[in-house]
């Protein structure tokens, strides 16, 4: 008796799993309903989630060994991905994070960049320096001119200096790798700088003066900015020895901004008419704890350490669902992609839990970089940008 009824149950079990996965794996995604800001365009679900993963990840399917065909391996969320375009295809980098709080990078793939997001067959092998690196997150992906795609992502080790009793403190530093294929990744040395803790390390897709620059986020700790903070900008003359000699800060935090306790560049910046355009992080304290919005700012097309726009305020903040997960209130990008026609897919990730996406166009974000006022740093200036404008609409 008892012997049918397990059977029966794993049976069942495993065609209601493929079910759900598949209908969840093919739903449909929708832009949102509203008129919204005409900036960009939210859309209704996220992209990926902790139960995208494919069910061979989490699940023995062999009934001698799995009888109640019980998940063996629990996945705990999806997010922050970086992304790119490859042989048509819209790629996410992503930083999935097991139930055991590791997390590490899978590849999944949609045919049109805003549903049908499925895993390739096995997370990506990334090759352990010397160091083993306890974690790693946040990969960007850049189509480097050099003819590598490079993945930069965040290595953090347990602080070797840390008092005895404390068992959190990490050091965080950027790892690198290096593919032809975004399946074999060459590792290269950990970056080497001289300004403390480095995370949300990204690489410019071009030379500049023939070498590599590399946007860093120097800090002390992860909270404790110390001497560094904002983001900085090297240079590298070899990525096989990556040694960024001096940072230029570009970005600073400001005081009564929503970058003001901290900030960090999202994905690599899109390069236009008017110049760079850059999505970033901008972390403000609350007495609810840290908030993280995005933001955009713009450079300068022929020296990349001149900002030349930034908007007031932030570009995305949280909404709805995307302000609860394990780490709430916060919005973190470190993907997008420019397709051929112009449409820019925004891959965001809410409160550390899933990926979303948000379609917008150069143009567009171009419109807005360059057009919405920028920040006067006090309420009576806010107020006067807004009398302008009722003024100006006042007299069409
Ligand atoms: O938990 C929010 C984010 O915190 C870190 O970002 P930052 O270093 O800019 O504060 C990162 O760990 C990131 O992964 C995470 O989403």
């Amino acid at each position: 008796m008892t012997a049918i009824a397990t059977s029966t149950t794993f049976q069942d079990r495993k065609v209601a799993l493929e079910k759900e996965h598949k209908t969840l794996l093919e739903q449909k995604n929708q832009p949102q309903n509203t008129a919204g800001n005409g900036i960009y365009t939210r859309y209704q679900n996220p992209v990926v989630t902790a139960s995208h993963i494919p069910l061979n990840w989490r699940f023995d399917f062999n009934e001698n060994t799995n009888p109640f065909l019980q998940e063996r391996i629990g996945i705990n969320a999806a997010f922050n991905a970086g992304a790119m375009k490859w042989n048509d295809k819209y790629l996410l980098a992503v930083r999935v994070e097991g139930i055991d709080r590791k997390s590490f990078f899978a590849i999944a793939e949609s045919p049109n960049g805003i549903d049908n997001f499925k895993f390739w067959a096995k997370p990506c092998v990334i090759p352990q320096t010397e160091e083993p690196d306890t974690n790693v997150y946040d990969m960007r992906l850049i189509n480097h001119e050099d003819g590598w795609v490079y993945g930069i992502f965040c290595t953090e080790r347990k602080d070797p200096n840390a008092p005895k009793g404390d068992t959190s403190s990490a050091v965080a530093n950027a790892g690198i790798v290096r593919t032809k294929d975004l399946v074999n990744w060459e590792r290269l040395p950990d970056l080497i700088s001289n300004t403390g803790q480095q995370r949300n390390v990204v690489l410019h897709p071009e030379f500049v003066n023939g070498k590599y620059a590399l946007y860093t986020r120097p800090q002390d700790g992860f909270i404790d900015v110390g001497n560094g903070g904002g983001i900085g900008l090297g240079y590298v003359d070899d990525m096989t020895n990556p040694e960024v000699k001096e940072e230029k800060i570009i970005f600073s935090k400001q005081y009564h901004t929503i970058y003001e306790l901290k900030n960090g560049l999202g994905p690599a910046p899109i390069k236009t008419d008017k110049g760079w355009l850059h999505l970033a992080h901008g972390v403000r304290n609350t007495a609810a704890g840290l908030r993280y919005t995005l933001y955009m700012f713009m450079t300068d097309l022929n020296d990349i350490t001149k900002v030349t726009h930034v908007p007031a305020g932030h570009f995305m903040g949280p909404e709805g669902i995307e302000r609860v997960g394990d780490v709430s209130n916060v919005l973190f990008t470190n993907g997008w992609i420019e397709d051929n026609d112009g449409t820019v897919y925004i891959y965001y990730a809410s409160s550390d839990t899933r990926m979303h996406v948000a379609v917008s166009s150069v143009a567009q974000l171009v419109d807005y970089v360059t057009n919405a006022p920028e920040d006067t740093f006090i309420s009576a200036g806010s107020v006067n940008t807004i009398i302008k404008l009722i003024d100006k609409n006042n007299a069409i």
